[in-house]
């Protein structure tokens, strides 16, 4: 890849979290920093430990293919290696790489004197995986409860959840989650058209527009633009939202709401309005 005009400038040691400049260079195009070597320690051993696991189980077929949690019997000790135990040190391993990521991402930014605002998006991310297989399992008491590693079977835990609470759309911070989801993937249609339509006008030999146009469009016909700027910050609020309040619909289901989501709706009934 060609060299930046400012590359030079900030391709230099220093701005890293820990350590000074070990590992405080670049191969090829990659940043490596301290958290890069323990991104790929992670990932690489949390990846050999789902291969075991697929070596002493029944089948290589990829859609098979799970490394299930722990029985609930081993609540929040250590379990044998073949009866959850994997699952516990790929966990760790998983923990491991996100949260290196992270903070490699966070040098990234400090060598280019950018905002933090990636590493913090992602951050809700990894704060939605960690309500699933450590929040939520230590307040219902059970490594047991995370979900398992697997293309299908992690689908059969979302489902046997979602209908261990009846009715999981009746759960008000899913209704939340899934309206961000929403409202996230409608912002990136209107906004990617809106870009594309300046940039490639209608009519042939016409020059690439820009703010004025955009903020015209928007104006004309439902009156008002919130601007380039502006709608980014909105997408952020929404993209965040949207992870936030997956991690708490699933907090709740279980610690704090044991019954089926269709019974929260009783206080509705008690307020005897007819
Ligand atoms: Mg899931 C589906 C991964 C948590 C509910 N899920 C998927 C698939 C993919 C996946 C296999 C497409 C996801 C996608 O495009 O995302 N899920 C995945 C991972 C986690 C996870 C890695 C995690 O937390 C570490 N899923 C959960 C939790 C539920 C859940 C438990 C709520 C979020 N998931 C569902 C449902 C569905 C999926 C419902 C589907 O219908 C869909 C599917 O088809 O399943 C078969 C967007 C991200 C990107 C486009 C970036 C690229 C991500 C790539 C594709 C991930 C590859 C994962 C790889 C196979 C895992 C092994 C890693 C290696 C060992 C290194
Ligand atoms: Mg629901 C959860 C939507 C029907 C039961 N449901 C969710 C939320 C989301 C949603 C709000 C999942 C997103 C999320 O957490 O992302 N559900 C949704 C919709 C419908 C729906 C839109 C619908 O009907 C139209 N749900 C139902 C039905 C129930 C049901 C009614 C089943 C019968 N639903 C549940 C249960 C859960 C959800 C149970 C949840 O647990 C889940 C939730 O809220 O979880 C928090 C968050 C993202 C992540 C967890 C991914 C984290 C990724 C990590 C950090 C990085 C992975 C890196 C990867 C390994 C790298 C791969 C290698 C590279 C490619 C090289
Ligand atoms: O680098 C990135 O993007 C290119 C970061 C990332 C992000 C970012 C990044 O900066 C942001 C802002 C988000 N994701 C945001 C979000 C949304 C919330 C705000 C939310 C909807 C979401 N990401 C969801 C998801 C999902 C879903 C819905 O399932 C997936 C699969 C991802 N995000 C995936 C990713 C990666 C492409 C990337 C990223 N989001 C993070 C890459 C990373 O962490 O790399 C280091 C780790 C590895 C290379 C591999 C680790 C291997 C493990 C040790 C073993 C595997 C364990 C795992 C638990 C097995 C799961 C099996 C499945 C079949 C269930
Ligand atoms: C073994 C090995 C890899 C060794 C390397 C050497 C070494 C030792 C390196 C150490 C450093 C290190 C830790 C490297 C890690 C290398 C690895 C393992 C990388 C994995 C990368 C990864 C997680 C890939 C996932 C890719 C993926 C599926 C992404 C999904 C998201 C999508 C759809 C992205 C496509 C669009 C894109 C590129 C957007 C980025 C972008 C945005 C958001 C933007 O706003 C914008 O401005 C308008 C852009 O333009 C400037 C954008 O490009």
């Amino acid at each position: 890849m060609a060299l930046l005009s400012f590359e030079r400038k900030y391709r230099i040691a220093g701005g890293t979290l820990i350590g000074g400049d070990l590992f405080d260079f670049w191969v090829g195009p990659f940043y490596v920093g301290f958290f890069g070597v323990t991104t790929i320690f992670f990932s690489l051993l949390g990846t050999l430990l789902i291969f075991w696991t697929a070596a002493i189980g029944p089948s290589w077929e990829p859609f098979q293919i799970t490394v299930d949690p722990p029985p609930l019997k081993y609540g929040l000790g250590f379990a044998p290696l073949r009866e959850g135990g994997l699952w516990q040190l790929v966990t760790i391993c998983a923990l491991g790489a996100f949260v290196s990521w992270v903070l490699r991402e966070i040098e990234i930014c400090r060598k280019l004197a950018i905002g933090w605002h990636t590493p913090i998006a992602f951050s809700t991310a990894v704060f939605a995986y960690v309500s699933l297989v450590v929040i939520r399992p230590i307040l219902l008491g059970a490594w047991g409860f995370g979900f398992p590693y697997g293309i299908t079977s992690h689908l059969d835990w979302v489902s046997n959840v979602g209908y261990q609470f009846l009715h999981f759309h009746y759960n008000p911070a899913h209704m939340l989650a899934v309206t961000f989801f929403f409202t996230t993937t409608m912002f990136l249609g209107l906004h990617a058209g809106l870009i594309l339509s300046t940039v490639n006008p209608a009519q042939k030999g016409e020059p690439v527009k820009a703010t004025e146009h955009e903020n015209a469009y928007f104006r004309d016909y439902i009156y008002y633009s919130v601007g380039a700027y502006g709608l980014h910050r909105l997408g952020a609020f929404f993209a965040l939202s949207a992870g936030f309040w997956s991690a708490i619909c699933i907090i709740l289901s279980g610690p704090f709401w044991t019954e089926g989501w269709p019974f929260w709706y009783n206080w509705f009934l008690s307020l005897n309005i007819r």
